[in-house]
Formats: C-alpha cells, structure tokens, sequence
C-alpha cells in the first residue's frame, strides 16, 4: 500500500493521549498508522527564518514540523486564514477584512510550505491536504512537479456563490482548489455551493458520479461527513463519571437540572445568542428559576485576532449581566468558563446534563453535537438541542433543531428537552446512535481515502495507456 502524507496547518500533538487530541487527530492518525507515512505541517513556533523540517519518528509515522517566521504568521494565518477566510466561508462578511499583502503572505506560506513537503516525498505517496488554510497548497506542489494524487477535506463551510465573490481574489483559489484530485466537504449543500460557483460561473461541468471538469482538469467532489467513535465515548462517558470535578458538578447542582455547551470561543458558535435565549427561557417560564444551570464551557482560541477578543469581552457582558439579574444566594443561572478540560471528563460531563445545547451559526459538521449524544446514559438520555446550520443536523435526526436566530424557539424548545418524556428521549437517542455508528470516524476516512487510491489507480492506468499509445494524457493530474 502507498504511504499516506498528511498535510494540516498544524500537527496534532505526537504523544498519543494527549488531551488536545481530537476528532481529526484520531482518526488519521490510525490511517497513517495501517498505510505507514508522514504528517507535515507547522509546529506552532515562530522562527526567524523558514528552515527544513524538524522530523520525529514514532514507529512508521513521521512527524514533519517547521516554523512559521512572525511575518508569515501574521500574514497566512492570523490575517487571510482567519480574518478573511473564516468569517466569509462562516458567512460572517461583516467581520471579514482583505488585504492584499495578507493575501500575498498566504499564497507565499502555502508555496514554500510545498517545497518544504516536495523533498520528503515518494513517486507513490498519496497526499491528504486538510482545511482552509492551505485551499491553493495542491498548485503549488504541481508547479513544482509533484504529481501524485492529492486530495483536500473542507472541514469549515463552503459557502454560497455570492458569499464566496465578496472575497476579491475568489476566483483565483477556487482554480487553484481544481489542481487537487479529490475534494471532500462535510455536507451535501457545500458541495453544492461549490459545484454552483464552477458551473453557474462557466468555469466547467459536472456530472452525477460526483465528477467535476474545470480549467483542464478533471476532479472528484464529494460530501464525506466527518464522524465520531460512538462506542469508545460512551465507553469513556462512563468510566469517567466517577472523576472528582464530576462529582463536584453533580453535588453543585443539588437536583437542579443542567444544561451543557462545550465550543472554542468562537463568533461562529452562537454563544451570545445562546445565552440570551436561555435568558429568554427564565424570562418566559419563571418556574425554572433555581431549577436549572447553563455550564458554558469555552476555552479561548486565536486570541490575538482582534474578532476574537471583542467576542469574548461581550460574551463575559451578557453572562454578567444575565447573572445579576437572575441570581440568588444559592443559584447562579450561567457558569462560563473560560478554560480547556480534558476530553474524558468532557464526555463524562455530558452525561450529567439533561440538555447538550449546540447553537452555532454555521458550523462544518460540529463534533460536539455528536459527542454529547454518544456520551449519554441510554437508560437515561439528555436532549440535543442543536442549530440547523451545523452540518451535523443533517445527520442527527433525533435532535430537537432549532434557528439560532430566533430566540424565542430556541427558549421553546429548552423547555420541550427540559420537560421531555423518558420514552421520547430514549427514542430520539436510539435514533441518533445507529446512524453515528453506521457513519463513524473510520467511515469518514476510508471512504475518502479510497476515492483518493482510486484516482491514484485511474492516473496511472491512464499514464501507462498514454506511454503505449504516445499521446497526449486525456484527464488526470497534470
Ligand atoms: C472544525 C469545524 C468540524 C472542545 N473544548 C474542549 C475540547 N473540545 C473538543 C470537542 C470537539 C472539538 O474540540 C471541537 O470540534 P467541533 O467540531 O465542535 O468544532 P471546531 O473546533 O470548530 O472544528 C467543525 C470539525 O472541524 C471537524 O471536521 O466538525 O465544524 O469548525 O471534539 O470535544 N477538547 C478538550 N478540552 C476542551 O476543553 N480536550
């Protein structure tokens, strides 16, 4: 079998059960492990100057790390990954910026970071590039000549054609997105948006098998919806509930019902709409009051872009302010917390809740929803209440779904969970389980890997049938 290569702006942490080992962590690094390979990307540290990769081996993985000068940091990843491409592919066009230096840093970041990947590379390695911030990272390799099948996986929104134009040079990375053989997104509807831009633009065509032809190439464009190992988290939800700090929320909560989110602290994530729905649930209902606790838990990211720190100073505001005015002695209404926990004792924090509340504005999938749901007690299941515009509601079909713009239907239907029937819950549980276990973490990542492998097969019968026939190469990588 090829050796896989697997490029994302950051490598996950090397020392297995790392706490910051998440979703897309474990399930690569299980792929890299069965094929053997390279995971390459920056180590997080700023240096003076780019310089080869520092290499670490761990049995057939190697881990290739480098440093990112300040400039370039500011520039691809502070500015154009996070200022213009977040927001805009969140739909967030009202905290998007451009700037053209930003621009010219990213697209520079992404080309040296291929000339850093093309000296480690094998004629047969297969490449498996993730997220937005390297979108253009597959023309840079093939101008430097690399020609081995490369896929990329979207694990933000694609957005809609006139979403996606208020990003001047637009055009320009969706060409560069075609020099990739494979592109996966979370959900049907991105895929869609993409698909919408290529053709309604007149850029190219697609067909039903998934295939897209546009500026002479042919590429394969899927919806690959990221999944969870359900059974490992309630396995891990349970062992975990006897853990001091779970105790300690248990014995805090004295009865009263909880309500729980878990989000980085991001504006994509709903969270001051979420708290003033919950204000609009004590508003509306004032039998809850001191019978039930929202546990926000938050930890900070990206807290030197300037969107970031202004969330997080209103999001402190409206707890405050929601607290003050509903408190008592013995009752804080929302406990924020602005930290990371390990990821065990999340699961086992779950499963003390009545209700996992998910709100975000847009979201890709939105791993939480599906964590929550699989930590649950099956005897005794909380309630998802989730956003339609996370992609996973596409595939959670026993939540309660709710617009997070509308705060009046959010309050409604934390009272619907909170008051829930045990039948109703345990249905809408078992409803939820089969398809996460059906479409799990391993699904996800086979299913795109084998399109990848297949391309590989096609380009190189077709190459071989080129060699014999001498002529010109019809599809396939350039
Ligand atoms: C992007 C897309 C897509 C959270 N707090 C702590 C902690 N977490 C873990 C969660 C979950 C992960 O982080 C967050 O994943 P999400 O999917 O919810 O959101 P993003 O970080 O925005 O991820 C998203 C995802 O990529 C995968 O493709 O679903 O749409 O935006 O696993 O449990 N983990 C620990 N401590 C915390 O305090 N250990």
């Amino acid at each position: 079998m090829s050796r896989l290569i697997v490029v994302s702006n950051r490598v996950a942490p090397t020392q297995e059960g790392r706490p910051a080992a998440g979703g897309l962590a474990i399930g690569v690094l299980d792929a890299l492990k069965e094929s053997g390979g390279v995971w390459f990307g920056w180590s997080g540290e700023t240096v003076s100057e780019p310089s080869a990769p520092v290499i670490e081996k761990q049995g057939n993985v190697t881990y290739a790390t480098v440093g990112l000068t300040k400039r370039d940091y500011d520039q691809y990843y502070r500015g154009f990954s996070n200022a213009t491409l977040w927001p805009t592919f969140h739909y967030r066009n009202d905290l998007s910026r451009y700037d053209r230096q930003e621009y010219a840093g990213y697209q520079r970041v992404n080309a040296t970071l291929a000339k850093q990947l093309k000296a480690l590379l094998k004629p047969d390695d297969i490449i498996w590039v993730h997220d937005y911030h390297l979108l253009p990272f597959a023309r840079c390799l093939r101008e430097l000549g690399v020609k081995n099948p490369i896929g990329f996986f979207l694990h933000i929104p694609f957005p809609v054609p006139e979403v996606l134009r208020t990003i001047p040079p637009h055009e320009e990375l969706v060409k560069a997105m075609c020099s990739y053989d494979v592109i996966g997104f979370q959900t049907d509807a991105d895929r869609q948006s993409f698909v919408d831009f290529i053709e309604r633009g007149q850029h190219g065509t697609s067909s039903e098998d998934g295939m897209v032809h546009a500026y002479n190439r042919f590429l394969k464009v899927g919806a690959y919806p990221i999944g969870i190992y359900p059974d490992a988290i309630a396995k891990a939800a349970e062992q975990f509930t006897d853990r001091k700090p779970v105790r300690s929320l248990r014995d805090g909560m004295r009865g009263r019902k909880l309500i729980m989110s878990v989000d980085r602290l991001d504006y994509s994530k709903g969270l001051v709409e979420r708290f003033q729905a919950f204000e609009r649930l004590l508003l509306n209902a004032p039998g809850w009051h001191g019978r039930v606790s929202l546990v926000q838990i938050a930890p900070p990211t990206r807290a030197d872009v300037t969107t970031y720190q202004r969330i997080r100073q209103t999001l402190e505001g409206e707890a405050g302010r929601i607290n003050g005015r509903f408190a008592q002695l013995d009752w804080t209404p929302i406990q924020y917390l602005n930290r990371k926990y390990e990821r065990n004792l999340l699961m086992a924090l779950f499963r003390q809740s009545q209700v996992g509340y998910v709100t975000p504005l847009r979201d890709g999938m939105n791993l939480v929803a599906k964590e929550y749901v699989a930590s649950q007690d099956p005897a005794d299941p909380g309630v998802l209440v989730l956003s339609q515009f996370a992609g996973a509601a596409e595939q959670l079909p026993g939540a309660l779904v709710v617009n997070p713009f509308d705060l009046s239907q959010m309050a409604e239907a934390l009272e619907r969970a909170l008051s829930m029937p045990l039948a109703e819950r345990q249905a809408r549980h078992a409803d939820m389980m089969a398809p996460m276990r059906e479409n799990n973490l391993s699904v996800w990542r086979d299913t795109f890997l084998a399109d990848l492998r297949n391309v590989a097969t096609a380009s190189s019968v077709a190459a071989k049938a080129v060699k014999r026939a001498d002529v010109t190469a019809p599809s396939l990588p350039e």
